[in-house]
């Protein structure tokens, strides 16, 4: 035997041994197995709504599909998430309108300052034309956005600083806002000094003082845990956000037609259930945060508004949104600025 073939016999039954265990799959696992990135803490609602949801899918598919959640930012910003959506590494993300804004212009539309009063105009106007109108633009993007949009909430403010009262309150104040045209050009309407910063970098972005003031519902303020590094929380109600849930279009192509129905009907579920889980919960929460040590305070509106259009707010969306959009939201609002 030569030195050669020596060593091949003696590495043939090793290199044999992987050989076997090359599979195309798991035996057991899905044949579809999808990632769904979120920024929000995994006892939110809409992490647990959807983690039921996925439980029903794989059921209901006989195993065939299956979906992962990822909380917290743990795949990458809103920000790098959006982009790794797109590419298709990651196959669903809950994403708020405002942000997808960067990629979807109209799709900020209902945020727009002061715009809905109460979720009495909300759920219409977004299970109805405003909303489809909405999907339709995402649509033009390459991206599938599900039915039911899934809600953030009514945002507040919060500061570590002082009470939100008026208007004049906020001049000059360091004010994280997410990332988002609409958001920055609404705060620095008020006089604010906003700064973009992604979700997963809000907590230590407070704590060290990188930002003195955020905005956002009582769920997030509440399951962030943002009330160990915030004092004030003003009911400012300044805006109404919903998540869209969004789907990297190969990917539910890819599902069969019975499993993309499976698929869009427990999440679309799932967003509904969420609705009423994240509507008590904002209803309840104040209590539980005053407990904590949040100091609340009651905000008319009017003022804000007043600022807001003297600011040139709402000419300058209009424009930008154009006039049937615009139209659009007046008539589910109940007219604007
Ligand atoms: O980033 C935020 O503040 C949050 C969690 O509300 C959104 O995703 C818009």
């Amino acid at each position: 035997m030569t030195l050669l073939s020596r060593r091949a016999a003696l590495l043939a039954p090793i290199a044999a041994i992987p050989l076997v265990a090359i599979r195309t799959r798991p035996a057991g696992a899905a044949e579809f197995s999808y990632k769904f990135a979120n920024n929000l803490p995994a006892a939110h609602p809409l992490n647990v709504r959807a983690g039921e949801a996925a439980a029903r899918i794989l059921k209901a598919t006989d195993g065939r599909v299956e979906i992962r959640l990822f909380p917290s930012s743990q795949l990458g910003s809103d920000t790098d998430t959006l982009s790794q959506l797109r590419s298709g590494a990651v196959e669903l993300f809950t994403l708020s309108g405002l942000i997808l804004s960067t990629l979807v212009p109209p799709a900020s539309i209902n945020g727009v300052g002061f715009a809905f009063k109460d979720y009495g105009q909300v759920w219409p106007a977004m299970d109805g034309k405003l909303g489809g109108f909405v999907r339709g633009e995402i649509a033009k993007r390459g991206l599938l956005a599900m039915e039911r949009i899934w809600d953030n909430g009514f945002r507040q403010t919060t500061t570590s600083t002082k009470p939100i009262t008026a208007p004049a309150d906020f001049a000059g104040m360091k004010l994280r806002v997410p990332v988002s045209p609409l958001w920055t050009s609404m705060f620095k309407a008020l006089g604010a000094a906003p700064v973009s910063i992604n979700f997963s970098e809000v907590y230590s972005a407070l704590q060290t003082h990188l930002a003195d003031g955020e905005e956002n519902p009582l769920a997030v303020i509440d399951t962030a845990k943002l009330y160990e590094v915030q004092k004030y929380c003003s009911l400012t109600n300044h805006m109404w956000d919903g998540f869209w849930l969004l789907a990297n279009r190969r990917a539910f192509d890819k599902l069969p037609p019975d499993a993309q129905e499976i698929v869009a009907r427990e999440l679309n579920q799932a967003a509904v259930d969420e609705r009423a889980d994240v509507a008590a919960l904002n209803a309840g929460l104040r209590t539980r945060l005053e407990a904590a040590g949040m100091a609340f305070n009651a905000v008319e509106a009017q003022p804000f508004r007043a600022a807001l259009a003297e600011a040139g707010f709402y000419k300058e969306w209009q424009g930008k949104f154009g006039e049937t959009a615009w139209a659009e939201l007046s008539a589910a609002t109940g007219g604007l600025g």
